[in-house]
């Protein structure tokens, strides 16, 4: 029997991390109501721009030590680069816990909703419905490489895309045991064998040779350029789509976008062998153009806090929330801007706390 007491970190991050967190928290706080769940947040100020500009750093030295005891982390937003550089806080917060944590499945579920409108005609709730399995710790995600002669006219810099049989064939592994899982048994694996000459063709024979060890599986694979027209024009087509770092990145903002707006959309960063705690966040950034507006859609906020009730054994409350999402989505009154609705990002989410 699962638990029913669980810690939670909570850093909120940048922009509008601070505006959908507190709804995010407020639709936990009715789900434990309503499921008897005892959930203890700890709220931090790090990992956001606003600790950098006053300390120097994202993070303070002891941060693993200050998370790592919880049983789940609930994240925002990170990035607000009229302060600091983009790469400076995406490295010194998200991509540590990913990194230092071993989250190296980003799992990032792409969905029409009941009244989304979506951009792509003739498509009705129930035809989309994709899971993009991204790998999160490594591949062109590394910090290997150097500037050479810089300032002058000869300048030359190198990063290194870094891909071990290990990583690779762990996120296969999970990707290919959640197709399994799926009526659809369907794995679509994104590849760039025809112009990455090294990394990608190895990544296709770890794909062939994973392929074989879940025979039920079907498995198609597209070079990168075409998979994003086909998520466009085919969404319809997809049941678990498995990339690397950065083409998981790029596939499951599109998702999204394809299926009405990515103000909804939700992404876990998975330990599976629960060794360390998992993270739980938005698939959007801080948006500094709407932040402080108030008008920011909090259902990405909401639903990654339901993936995290799924992963610490609560599957009812997830699917309460997740319910309350659908419900509140399917009433145009009750929709935030994004999605031609009327509200705000506080009045939404405590639409959806009321529906749980
Ligand atoms: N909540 C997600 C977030 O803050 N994303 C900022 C970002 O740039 N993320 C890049 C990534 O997920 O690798």
């Amino acid at each position: 029997m699962a638990q029913n007491t669980h810690r939670i970190a909570v850093l909120a991050g940048d922009g509008i991390g601070k505006e959908v967190m507190p709804e995010g928290l407020r639709a936990l706080k009715a789900a434990a109501k309503k499921f008897d769940l005892d959930l203890h947040f700890d709220e931090f100020d790090f990992a956001s721009c606003d600790y950098y500009a006053r300390h120097g750093e994202m993070m303070p030295q002891d941060w693993k030590d200050r998370v790592g005891g919880h049983d789940a982390i609930f994240f925002g937003a990170v990035g607000w680069p009229d302060t600091v550089p983009d790469h400076i806080s995406l490295w010194g917060s998200l991509l540590q816990f990913r990194r230092e944590f071993d989250q190296y499945v980003n799992l990032r579920p792409v969905k029409l909703m009941p009244g989304v409108p979506c951009p792509l005609a003739g498509r009705e709730p129930g035809d989309i419905d994709f899971l993009v399995v991204r790998e999160n710790t490594e591949g062109e995600y590394s910090s290997i490489g150097g500037k050479m002669y810089a300032g002058t006219e000869r300048e030359i810099v190198i990063q290194e895309t870094v891909m071990s049989r290990q990583g690779i064939d762990r996120i296969l592994a999970f990707a290919f045991d959640v197709a399994q899982s799926r009526p659809r048994k369907k794995l679509t694996s994104a590849t760039k064998s025809n112009g990455i000459s090294i990394t990608m063709p190895y990544w296709d024979e770890r794909v062939a040779e994973m392929s074989k060890t879940r025979p039920d599986v079907s498995v198609d694979q597209y070079h990168i350029d075409i998979l994003t027209a086909h998520f466009v024009l085919n969404p319809d087509r997809f049941d678990v789509v498995v990339g690397s770092n950065l083409f998981g990145d790029i596939l499951s903002d599109l998702g999204p976008a394809c299926t009405g707006t990515i103000g909804i959309a939700p992404s876990a960063n998975l330990n599976p062998p629960k060794n360390f705690p998992s993270l739980f966040e938005p698939v959007h950034g801080s948006a500094p153009d709407i932040a402080g507006q108030g008008i920011a859609n909090p259902v990405g906020q909401i639903w990654a806090g339901a993936m995290m009730l799924d992963h610490l054994g609560h599957s009812d409350a997830a699917s309460a929330m997740t319910d309350a999402i659908e419900g509140v989505l399917a009433d145009e009154t009750l929709r935030t801007k994004d999605l031609g609705g009327p509200l705000g990002t506080e009045e939404c989410g405590k639409a959806i706390a009321a529906a749980i």
